[in-house]
């Protein structure tokens, strides 16, 4: 039995100091983390929402109280995930069980935040900021003031705004945006990404909600009645998806989603369906192509109206709605 030598082994060679020894740069730790965006109503918090993570989620109107769930959002890229948290706007006064309940949602989104963004208009803070500004520096939640809507004003302006804000919180980021415009989301991606804690992901790469295709069907329809119809209707009015069934490219070519759209008195169903139904047939027709845009596919839409009375303070309606 012949022993194999081991081979001498080659003599260890001195790192010159000219020659710096070559480290593979180690990447930087992954960051995941929740992010509530919360602010009074109306200033932006869902049209923020679609342009940080690119694509539309939530519904938007020019309407304040369009919100009315907290609606979960996840922007996934390498290194990184942020889930967020859209809000319905912050009212400080509640009239019914409706109001009650999306107050409860900010309430709860907001404990559960590593990160707050609150977005205001460019305007000098008021009641509502002050309230929550203080809610999130008793609770040590991390804030990121967001100012929306600067494309609204004369940059000149800015700097003495922002001093008011800094004025209550010497300490916290003010970021100058645009959410219509995507004008400055990327430099607020990138703060946010530096205050999350370092943890794994937590959800799959192609998930971008917790919420399903049904329940974006019934917002798309709620979008265009708050955009359609004047003051009172959008709010007295609910939508609830009744059937959904995929197609099966036999007998049926395109999905079909029935929708049962709820308004609190008669006289409120004879504004949506009267004259033939012109207003509710331009309703279904925006929601529908909505839906087409948002699935990818051909949609077949049905739309009823049906009164409930007094539904925004009805718990067993809110309940079963999803509100
Ligand atoms: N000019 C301008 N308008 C904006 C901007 N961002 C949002 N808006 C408009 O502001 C209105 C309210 O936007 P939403 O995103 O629905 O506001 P919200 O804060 O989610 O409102 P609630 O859900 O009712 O609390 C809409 O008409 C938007 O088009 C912006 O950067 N510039
Ligand atoms: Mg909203």
């Amino acid at each position: 039995m012949t022993e194999e030598k081991a081979p001498a082994k080659p003599p260890r060679k001195k790192a010159s100091p000219s020659e710096p020894k070559k480290r593979q740069p180690k990447p930087p730790p992954h960051r995941m983390g929740f992010v509530t965006i919360m602010g009074r109503p109306n200033v932006g918090k869902s049209t923020l929402l679609n342009a940080l993570l690119g694509q539309k989620l939530a519904i938007t109107s020019p309407k304040p109280q369009t919100t009315r769930q907290q609606l979960l959002g996840v922007l996934t890229h390498e290194g990184y995930q942020i889930v967020f948290w859209d809000t319905p706007g912050y009212m400080r006064r509640t009239r019914d069980a409706l109001d009650r309940r999306m107050l409860s949602h900010v309430q709860e989104a907001m404990l559960a935040a590593d990160l707050a963004l609150l977005v205001v208009e460019p305007k000098p803070p008021g009641d509502i900021e002050k309230a929550l500004l203080k809610v999130l520096t008793q609770e040590k939640t991390p804030t990121i003031l967001v100012m929306n809507k600067v494309d609204t004003i004369d940059k000149l302006s800015l700097l003495p705004l922002m001093e008011k804000y800094l004025a209550l919180n010497p300490d916290m980021e003010i970021v100058p945006i645009s959410a219509i415009q995507s004008d400055g989301t990327e430099l607020l991606t990138k703060l946010m990404v530096e205050r999350l804690p370092q943890r794994e992901a937590e959800y799959d790469e192609d998930e971008v909600t917790d919420r399903s295709e049904r329940y974006l069907a019934s917002e798309l329809v709620r979008e265009q009645l708050f955009r359609t119809f004047g003051q009172e209707i959008p709010y007295d009015t609910a939508v609830e998806v009744e059937e959904f069934q995929e197609a099966d490219g036999v007998s049926r070519l395109k999905d079909y989603i029935q929708v049962v759209v709820y308004v609190n008195k008669a006289s409120q169903r004879r504004i949506l369906i009267g004259k033939g139904g012109g207003a509710m047939k331009d309703v279904s027709t925006a929601a529908r192509l909505q839906m087409e845009e948002v699935f990818g596919r051909e949609i077949f839409l049905e739309v009823w109206v049906q009164v409930w009375n007094e539904w925004r303070n009805d718990p067993i309606f809110l309940e079963d709605v999803g509100y």
